[in-house]
């Protein structure tokens, strides 16, 4: 996938400027009938590398270019695509993307809650996976009630992996969410030591080399929670999203067998270093076909100003029913008058965890909803 397709250019598949001076019309152009579906697993500066034939003999990566009419059209991560002209996938071919298919799901952001600009993050993914670490960099509860509020709001089921427990017992985090029906897994190093099933030294391996002093071999992802996740993503599109440094790559490379590079996390900021520049879908080993990974980049915030106020509400299942006691047109905001979710909460009908779950459900409706980029920084 790392080929370089740097002798095309934008010109070479631009489509020349019709003589007669007007815009052709439909019927004039080709129908495309003999194209061909790829999926989307990365784009690069107006390359789209697609993987077409998927789990054939055929199977075959094809670079491709979008065709003029597409050119204000977002294509992302996951998009399926229709793709005429050299679809060989040969070293310095490239194709002619020329329609994207109907999504099933779209995932939106937008840079803050105020940003009218949505970007796509990937499409057509079914399950959300939200990462975040136990510590290193810490987690924010508001980062993940935003992404579950992104992931409802998209149909697309959302799951928690937490990484870095071996940094920090993640059961305070996790005491948010015991009132949700959320899915989680959490994942850690496991420091390798002969005694712990390693692969058995032969006999004559020598005293010095199985001396207890020796160097411990570099701490592993617990491979039993790699195969936790493993069964949660099998034969599904999944997107894996978290602040930088969280462990997304790392966790993508031990389920798909890639080399992506992975970071650390800067000591003074405690913020990850962005490693990762941008998404790339990626087949899950042994897991059947149609099992993908989307690893993406690290981002700070996550905006909602595409996400209708009400939608938010219903993202937050084990609050939601308290509202059935507010009077007509409450906003359920901290400012609201006998808001039924105040005695929901009191009475502990949302379990231990809703007086912080209600913080963060009024954060996210807000006072007029307009939380900047810099108070997201906060979450
Ligand atoms: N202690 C510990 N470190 C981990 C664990 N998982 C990942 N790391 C380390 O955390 C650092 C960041 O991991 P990455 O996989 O690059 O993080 P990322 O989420 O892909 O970051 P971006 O690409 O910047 O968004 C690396 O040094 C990893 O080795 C874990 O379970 N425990
Ligand atoms: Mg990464
Ligand atoms: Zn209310």
């Amino acid at each position: 996938m790392a080929r370089s397709s740097r002798s095309w250019d934008e010109s070479d598949v631009r489509i020349r400027p019709n003589k007669k001076g007007s815009r052709p019309r439909t019927k004039d152009r080709p129908a495309h009938a003999d194209a061909i579906t790829g999926r989307v697993v990365t784009v690069d500066r107006g390359r789209y590398t697609t993987v077409v034939a998927e789990n054939t003999a055929d199977e075959r990566v094809v670079i491709a270019a979008r065709a003029r009419e597409l050119r204000r059209t977002a294509v992302v991560a996951g998009d399926m695509v229709s793709l005429v002209g050299d679809v060989s996938g040969k070293a310095d071919t490239l194709a002619r993307l020329v329609r994207i298919e109907e999504r099933a799901t779209v995932l939106r952001r937008s840079a803050d809650d105020t940003d009218p600009v949505e970007r796509v993050v990937v499409a057509n993914a079914e399950q959300l996976v939200i990462v975040v670490a136990a510590a290193d960099p810490e987690p924010r509860t508001g980062f993940i009630d935003r992404a579950l509020v992104a992931a409802y709001d998209a149909g697309i089921d959302p799951l928690l992996c937490v990484t870095k427990t071996d940094l920090k017992e993640p059961a305070g985090l996790l005491a948010n969410y015991d009132h949700l029906d959320l899915k989680i897994i959490t994942s850690g190093t496991v420091a390798e030591t002969p005694a712990a099933g390693g692969p058995e030294r032969p006999a004559d391996a020598g005293a010095e080399s199985a001396d207890a002093g020796a160097e411990p071999a570099a701490p592993q992802l617990d491979a039993a929670a790699v195969e936790r996740l493993r069964t949660e993503l099998a034969g599904k599109v999944s997107v894996l999203l978290g602040q930088s440094g969280v462990g997304k790559s790392r966790m993508v490379n031990a389920l798909t067998g890639a080399d992506r590079a992975t970071g650390g996390v800067n000591a003074v900021t405690g913020r990850g270093r962005h490693t990762s520049s941008s998404a790339l879908a990626l087949q899950l080993e042994r897991a059947p076909a149609g099992s993908w990974i989307i690893d993406t980049p690290g981002i700070r915030s996550f905006g909602l100003a595409h996400v209708d106020p009400d939608r938010i509400l219903q993202a937050f299942p084990d609050l939601e029913p308290g509202t059935a006691e507010c009077n007509r047109g409450c906003r359920h905001t901290g400012d609201a008058v006998d808001c039924g979710l105040d005695s929901w909460v009191a009475a502990g009908k949302a379990g231990q965890a809703g007086e912080a779950r209600l913080t963060s459900l009024r954060r996210l409706l807000g006072t007029g909803f307009t939380t900047t980029a810099k108070e997201l920084g906060e979450y």
